[in-house]
C-alpha cells in the first residue's frame, strides 16, 4: 500500500510529540540509574529496565494511533511489513547503564520502500533531531547541515564497533583513517553519532554492522542535511542489519575507502539493485 502525503503529515505530527515523551521517560530512568544492577542480553549487549519501559510506551502509543502500521523494536521485535515504525528505545544502552550521559531515543517510519521520517532525542542536552524525506533536517526546529570540512587533517570521524564483525576489520578501518590524517572517536551511541554528522559536529560515522533501529533515523537525517551515505535498506538491513556509512560529501570517499563500505547514489529503496551503488574511492 502506498501512503499519501496527508498520511505522512499525520505521522510527522505524532512523531514530534512521541519522541519528546519517550525522551522524558528515558531521562527519568537515567536520573535513577546510579547503583541499579546492570543487565546483559549477551556479550557486550546491555539491557536496563528503562529500555523496556520506553519501548512499551512508544509501542503502545503507535498501536493506539496507527493500528494499521507495523512495528520493529530493539527490545520486543516485531514484523515490519510494508509500512512500519522502527524503534530503539535507548540507543547507547552501555553508556546509559554505566550512568554516562550519552544516549538517545531513535524512531524511524518506513513506507513506500523508503525511510519517510526520522527522529532522535537526546534528553540530557534537550536536543531533538527531526528529518522528513525531501523536507530537510532540523534540530530543535532549526535547519541543520553537514560540515563543510574537506581537508582530511581537520576531520573527526566516529567509527562504531560491533562484535558482529571481526575485530581485525574494525582495527584495519580505524588504522586506515588515522593514516589518512583524521581523528577517530568512538562514543558508543550510533544514532547520536549519525545525528552529529547531520549537524556538522563530526565529519563522518561508519560501523561494519548496525541494526535498523540504531541507524534508520540517523541515515535519513544525514541525507536530508546534505550528506552522503552507504546503502542500507537495499542490502536487507531493515530486518538483518547491514554496514553503515554517513559523511559530509567532501570526505565520504575517504571514509568509504578506509572501511570498504560503498557510497550510495540515489535513494535507498528496499528493492534497489547493486547497479545503483557507486564506489568513489
Ligand atoms: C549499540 C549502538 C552502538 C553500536 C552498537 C549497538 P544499543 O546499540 O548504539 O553505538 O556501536 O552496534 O547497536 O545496544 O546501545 O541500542
Amino acid at each position: 500500500m502506498t501512503l499519501d502525503t496527508e498520511a505522512i503529515d499525520r505521522r510527522e505530527a505524532f512523531l514530534m510529540d512521541l519522541v519528546r515523551t519517550a525522551g522524558a521517560l528515558a531521562q527519568e530512568g537515567f536520573s535513577q540509574q546510579s547503583g541499579r544492577p546492570i543487565g546483559m542480553k549477551g556479550p557486550q549487549d546491555y539491557l536496563t529496565e528503562t529500555d523496556g519501559r520506553v519501548e512499551a510506551h512508544i509501542r503502545g502509543r503507535i498501536t493506539e494511533a496507527f493500528p494499521e502500521d507495523g512495528f520493529l523494536g530493539e527490545e520486543t521485535g516485531g514484523k515490519p511489513g510494508s509500512q512500519a515504525w522502527v524503534v530503539d528505545p535507548i540507543d547507547g544502552t552501555a553508556n546509559f547503564a554505566r550512568v554516562i550521559p550519552h544516549f538517545c531515543i531513535s524512531i524511524a517510519f518506513v513506507a513506500n520502500d523508503q525511510v519517510q521520517l526520522g527522529a532522535i532525542a537526546n534528553p540530557v542536552l534537550g536536543e531533538v533531531y527531526f528529518a522528513r524525506l525531501g523536507g530537510g533536517a532540523q534540530m530543535n526546529g532549526k535547519p541543520i547541515r553537514v560540515s563543510a570540512t574537506a581537508d582530511i587533517t581537520g576531520t573527526s570521524f566516529e567509527m562504531g564497533w560491533s562484535n558482529r564483525r571481526p575485530t581485525s576489520d574494525y582495527i584495519a578501518a580505524v588504522s586506515a583513517l588515522f593514516d589518512a590524517g583524521s581523528n577517530v572517536r568512538r562514543a558508543a551511541c550510533g544514532a547520536l553519532g549519525l545525528a552529529y554528522v547531520a549537524d556538522g559536529r563530526s565529519e563522518g560515522y561508519a560501523e561494519l554492522h548496525m541494526n535498523s533501529w540504531d541507524c534508520l533515523a540517523g541515515l535519513l537525517l544525514v541525507r536530508e542535511a546534505g550528506g552522503v551515505t552507504g546503502p542500507f535498506l537495499s542490502l536487507g538491513g531493515l530486518t538483518q542489519g547491514a554496514p553503515v556509512l554517513a559523511a559530509n560529501p567532501h570526505v565520504g570517499g575517504i571514509l568509504s575507502h578506509a572501511t570498504g563500505i560503498p557510497l550510495l547514489a540515489g535513494p535507498d529503496l528496499l528493492a534497489q539493485g547493486d547497479d545503483k551503488l557507486l564506489r568513489t574511492a
